[in-house]
Formats: structure tokens, sequence, C-alpha cells
């Protein structure tokens, strides 16, 4: 049990030397999770003019020029008197199902999940001491620990559901954050924007230093709860090589691989394009984060249902962002209540039962070092046993792979997945030897749907 005990120091270039686990390369989808207070207004426009609805605050903060027109739906909705804090005590979760959330994670084929423990309006889901914050679920409405409710009713699905949270570093309208002037958040007060008065922060505890007496112990409360991922938000002033090495020094001791993302203020493990993915392979890992809404991850009341990303989609995305070194992300904005809307559920459901069908494709696999050129539609993965050929459109009769692979004559290809899982596929190699042509039956081609391997 000392195994790595003392093994990184807190050093820039020691937790530089730290990687992504296996797990974490291995597990590939993993779902996100957005849900704070900014979940009771829940509105953020809609496209072209939409943006993060959990950035409310921020945008109603900006006044009547503000980008996303949360100054005028506010007024008109709410009127001058209501400040953002009024909207904790509707922050009720009383539909929320721990039970019932990790069950829609298993079921959609997810191994992981990331919830959002802190957003940048300082508000946790988590406990904390009162000398460090009372801006809590616990201290506040809906006075209940929802992160260990979370990681508890997980417990079930253990080892194959990794547990972790969200954090974002700086507080919009923290007055202690104000010390470090980080450029684009100067911390300080937030006001009234109708009235321009100050508002006080809620549940706001004063500390002498933002990152010693509030980030470190926020940090190491997540990682003693079991956070298998640190996932940062913005970095900014901060001791995360500090925190980083304890961390991971203790997991190592205790057998267990932890992960830190991008954001923390170091390098990190694995990068983090946002709302985006990467056209070709990276071999530094990367986890690219999407909301299942069109352009934000909280939960946004004025989009169309329509809009929501569809199992095709969440299988396409998949399929490109494994085989190109990625793990995907995918968000969900849960309502107030706790409900994870029927849209999101329905679809993560049905793309569940694509992954489940072709699981070996995916999990435990690696990239194979090209990348097709995007209009083709192929995408490659590799395991132990077998090389993957996944299309991202119906195939055709023929498919031609002008990319190198390494198929040699005789080798046998076959159908994974669907309705024709295992009927072998002719193969063969064109004259010149420059492509690898596989026969696909009209039979193969109408036996799976989303993608095809
Ligand atoms: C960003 C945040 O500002 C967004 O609201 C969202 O949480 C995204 C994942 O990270 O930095």
């Amino acid at each position: 049990a000392t195994y790595g005990i003392g093994l990184y120091e807190a050093t820039y270039e020691s937790i530089y030397t730290h990687e992504s686990p296996n797990w974490y390369n291995n597990a590939k989808y993993g779902i996100f999770i957005t849900w704070g207070v900014y979940s009771v207004p829940g509105w953020a426009n809609v496209p072209p003019k939409e943006d993060y609805a959990e950035w409310y605050w921020w945008w109603l903060n900006e006044g009547p020029n503000g980008s996303v027109g949360v100054f005028d739906y506010h007024l008109e909705k709410y009127g001058p008197h209501v400040v953002y804090d009024d909207f904790i005590q509707n922050f009720t979760a009383s539909a929320f199902d721990p039970k019932e959330w990790v069950d829609l994670f298993a079921d959609s084929g997810a191994k992981y999940f990331v919830q959002v423990s802190k957003h940048h309006e300082g508000y946790t889901l988590f406990d904390l001491p009162a000398n460090v914050s009372k801006r809590t679920s616990v201290a506040l409405t809906p006075h209940r620990h929802l992160l260990k409710e979370l990681f508890d009713a997980a417990e079930e699905y253990q080892p194959q559901l990794h547990r972790s949270a969200y954090y974002s570093l700086p507080e919009w309208f923290n007055p202690d954050y104000k010390k470090y002037g980080f450029s684009t958040w100067p911390g300080g007060n937030a006001t009234n924007p109708f009235t321009n008065h100050t508002l006080p922060y809620t549940g706001w505890v004063p500390v002498n230093d933002y990152i010693e007496d509030k980030i470190l112990p926020e940090m190491n409360t997540l990682a003693d709860m079991g956070s298998e991922i640190m996932w940062c938000d913005i970095g900014g002033p901060n001791r995360t090589a500090e925190f980083a090495s304890k961390w991971f020094n203790k997991a190592a001791s205790e057998n267990r691989q932890v992960v830190m993302n991008n954001r923390c203020g170091l390098p990190g493990d694995f990068d983090t394009p946002e709302y985006a993915t990467y056209s070709a392979v990276q071999t530094r890992k990367w986890e690219s984060n999407l909301g299942m809404d069109p352009d934000s991850y909280g939960y946004n009341r004025a989009i169309p249902l329509a809009s929501y990303m569809n199992a095709s989609t969440i299988v396409t995305k998949l399929v490109d962002i494994v085989s190109k070194n990625g793990n995907f992300l995918l968000d969900v904005g849960p309502t107030a209540n706790g409900t994870i809307i029927d849209v999101e559920q329905k679809h993560l459901r049905e793309a569940g039962k694509w992954i489940k069908t072709h699981e070996e494709a995916i999990f435990n696999t690696t990239y194979w070092f090209v990348t097709p050129e995007e209009g083709e539609e192929i995408r490659f993965t590799l395991s132990q046993d077998a090389f993957y050929i996944h299309t991202l459109s119906r195939p055709n009769s023929t498919i031609a792979l002008s990319s190198p692979i390494p198929w040699i004559e005789g080798d046998q290809v076959t159908v994974v997945g669907g309705r024709m899982h295992g009927a072998a596929v002719p193969s063969y190699r064109s004259y010149n030897g420059s492509e690898v042509n596989l026969s696909v039956s009209e039979a193969v081609a109408a036996a799976d749907e989303y993608a095809w391997v």
C-alpha cells in the first residue's frame, strides 16, 4: 500500500509528469451535469443569440446592453426587485432522485459523470465547514448535500461508473476574490442592474486568503469525497501544484488513479476543447465537452425540444471523437427541481442502446495514427483484438479505404453490432494495391443505424 507515496512534488515540473490513467483513457464517454441556482431562471435566449444559461447572473449584471437579452427578459418576467440570490430559495431539488440519474447514466452507456459542484456563481452543491462558506446547498435551500447524494447513489455502479466534480476556481462576485485582480473577472460585489444597489453575497464567509482559505479547502473536500477527476474551470490564481501533489500521492497510496484537466491553472492531464471537437488525431489526451442543448450547458427553457442533440448525433460525435484520441463529455442541464428533461433522457437511452451493442469498437480502444479525410466519413479505432472501421453514414455497396490500414489478403472482416452482427463482409485490395475495398451488402447496410462498424 505504500506504492507511489512521495512520487509527486509540489512543482510544475513534477505535476507535469503525471498522465491520464488507463481507466480514463478507456472510459471514452461521460455525462456532464450543469445544475445550480442558474437552473431556476434557466434562460438564455434562442440561437443565434443563445449563450450559456449558467451565465444568467453575469448577463444580468451586464445591464441593459448585455449580449443575450437577459436584462430585458428578467425585467419583464421578474421585475426590478428580484435579484439573482433570490433564486436560491427556488432551487428546490424537490424532484431530484439521484438513483434515477445514475440509472439513466448507466443506460446511456457512459462510464463516468462530472457533476458541476460549484460554478462561477459560487454556490456549492457540497458541504463546507462554516469558516469556508455558507453559500452551499446544505446551509441554504434545499438544505441537502446534493453531490454526496449523487456519489452515494452511484455506489451501486462501481467500479464501472466513475464519479467526479467540476469546480470553478474563481467566483464572479465574491468580494474576497477581488484582490487577485484577475483581469476578466475582477471579483467584488454584484449590483442590482436595475437600481444599481450593491448586493450582499448570500452565504458569504469573509476569508483572509481566497486561495488558502477557500480554493484549497474546497478542492480538498472534493478530493476527499472521492472525485476521480478534478475538472477545474478557469484556472487563475491557484496553488494547484501543491494540491495535486498531495492528491496524486494519496490516491496512489490507495491504489487509485485520478486525473486532472487543463483548467486548474496547470497544463493537467488532458485538454478540454469547449463546445468543440478536433478535426484530426491529437496525441495528447483530450476531452470534448458539448451540451445536448445547441449552445448552453445549463438548462435553457427557451430552446425548442427539437433542437436537443439526438441519438444519431450522439453516436456520430462519440465515434468521431474516440477515433481521434478524445473522450466525449456530453452535458445535460437539469431543471431547478432536479429533473433531467424527457427529451434528453430519451436520446441518451436511445444512443445507449447503440453504444452497448458496439462497445468493443469504442471502449478500451485507442486511435489509429491516420485520420481519414473528413469527407470520407470513415473513422478507425483499434483494440488488442481487432481493427475497427466505422462509417458515419449509411454505407454504399463498396467502401473504398484509401488510408493505410492493417489489412492483409485473407484477413477476416465482420460486422460489429446491429442485426447482422458477426456477418462476414467480403473484402479485397484494389488491383494497384492502393485501396482496401469492403463489399457491403444491402442487408448489412440496412441492419444498423447511426454508425456502421
Ligand atoms: C466554461 C464555463 O464558463 C461555462 O459556463 C461552462 O461551464 C464550460 C464547461 O466552461 O469555462
